[in-house]
């Protein structure tokens, strides 16, 4: 029999190794100014570019350890060179991640895009998920994240059926144009800005279509599109289960998809969700996880680190919950005792656990004070002026 304090040991270096190689991806859009429809406050110091952009996002990776890619979103993040956008993160210590299309922002795409009622919007809807994907080619990316903003207003405004024809179409053309090791990351949201019908509004549309398109193509689960009270671990745990989950969008809300902080508005919600990644087995590259938010009167660089902060304690907890004793006790039906294994695990304080991991990582263990100390936010508002809006929320 194993010596208790040996297995202790074994699973605290386990611990360890699987939080200090934790891959955490940041949004390009976070660093820059966004607002809501009534109003967009700017901040000092914002980037003005994309390049700026990388610069702040290799802030947090320098200070967090586990952000070590960005995530663009085409055309906010469009470049002249993108291979050159690719070596100026290289040179700064990350790399360019998941390319995110955006076919809602077009005044041809009132009424759709790639399910738009006439075949030319589709059209020159395919044609920038095929744009997206030539610089996907250039940058060297994996997936291409798809979010449609396509539904109706009211009803009888469409076909509802014909609209997932459509879209069945415009998915296979753009699968059949990935290459080999490239993937398709399928979004869904329940509503908004379409607010009587949307084409991907839920993860059961989202994998029926990835189920028929193939290997490539997996659901990406955005924390903040769902309805109140949807249980998220257990669409985590499912499409886990049938090798059907591709990526996260972490954020927090407490009304619609309000992108707030990750871990802000339901840190139990989070380790709810961690636990399901960890059961099945899904702490591995195969699984993207982005943060996708905003920071509208928060200053954005130590808002990004709390957030990748957030998702590591959700990820510590997760990865302390004693499997064996929750197992026995599963097993023998003891409701509470099961309970309480889960709950042990989350209780726990995992912040002097992840000091030791950054430290051991060469890091400070307090991010947000390192980064504070390191003069990077007075060195931007001085030397940056006029900075862009994120490109959401105008
Ligand atoms: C849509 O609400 C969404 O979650 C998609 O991921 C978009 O690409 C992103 O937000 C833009 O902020
Ligand atoms: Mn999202
Ligand atoms: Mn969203």
């Amino acid at each position: 029999m194993t010596d208790p304090s040996t297995a202790h040991a074994a699973v605290q270096t386990a611990v360890r190794t699987a939080l200090s190689t934790q891959r955490i991806e940041t949004p390009s859009w976070g660093y820059g100014n966004s607002g809501t429809r009534f109003k967009v406050f700017a901040q000092p110091g914002v980037p003005r570019d994309p390049w700026e952009k990388l610069a702040d996002a290799a802030k947090v990776h320098e200070f967090t350890g586990v952000a070590p890619s960005v995530a663009l979103h085409i055309p906010w993040d469009t470049v002249d060179d993108y291979a050159a956008l690719a070596k100026y993160a290289e040179e700064h210590g990350i790399a360019l991640g998941t390319v995110n299309a955006n076919v809602f922002q077009d005044d041809a795409f009132m009424l759709g895009s790639v399910t738009h009622p006439e075949a030319a919007v589709r059209r020159k809807a395919v044609d920038h998920l095929f744009a997206c994907v030539d610089v996907m080619d250039a940058i060297g990316s994996r997936d291409l994240k798809l979010w449609f903003s396509d539904g109706t207003n009211y009803p009888g405004q469409d076909d509802i059926r014909e609209r997932q024809d459509r879209l069945a179409e415009a998915l296979s053309t753009v699968y059949d144009r990935l290459g080999r090791d490239q993937r398709l990351l399928l979004e869904y949201k329940l509503f908004e800005p379409a607010f009587y019908s949307t084409d991907v509004p839920d993860w059961g549309t989202a994998y029926a279509h990835c189920l028929k398109l193939g290997d490539k193509a997996q659901v990406v689960v955005d924390t903040g599109h769902h309805a109140p009270g949807t249980n998220i671990e257990f669409i985590v745990a499912t499409l886990l289960r049938e090798g059907k989950l591709g990526a996260f969008d972490f954020n927090s809300r407490f009304y619609a998809d309000d992108d707030l902080m990750a871990g802000a508005a339901d840190p139990f919600q989070l380790f709810r969700i961690m636990y399901e990644v960890v059961r099945g087995g899904g702490l591995t590259p195969d699984i993207a996880f982005m943060l996708d938010q905003c920071h509208n009167i928060e200053a954005k660089i130590p808002a990004i680190i709390r957030s990748v902060m957030n998702v590591q304690e959700a990820t510590a907890k997760a990865l302390l919950v004693d499997r064996d004793a929750l197992a026995a006790a599963q097993r023998s039906g003891d409701v509470l005792d099961a309970n309480a294994v889960l709950m042990d695990a989350y209780n726990t304080d995992v912040r002097p656990l992840l000091a030791e991991v950054r430290e051991g990582m060469g890091l400070a263990p307090d991010p947000i004070a390192a980064y504070r100390r390191s003069g990077w936010q007075e060195h931007i508002a001085a030397a940056r002026v006029g900075g862009t809006q994120a490109g959401w929320g105008a």
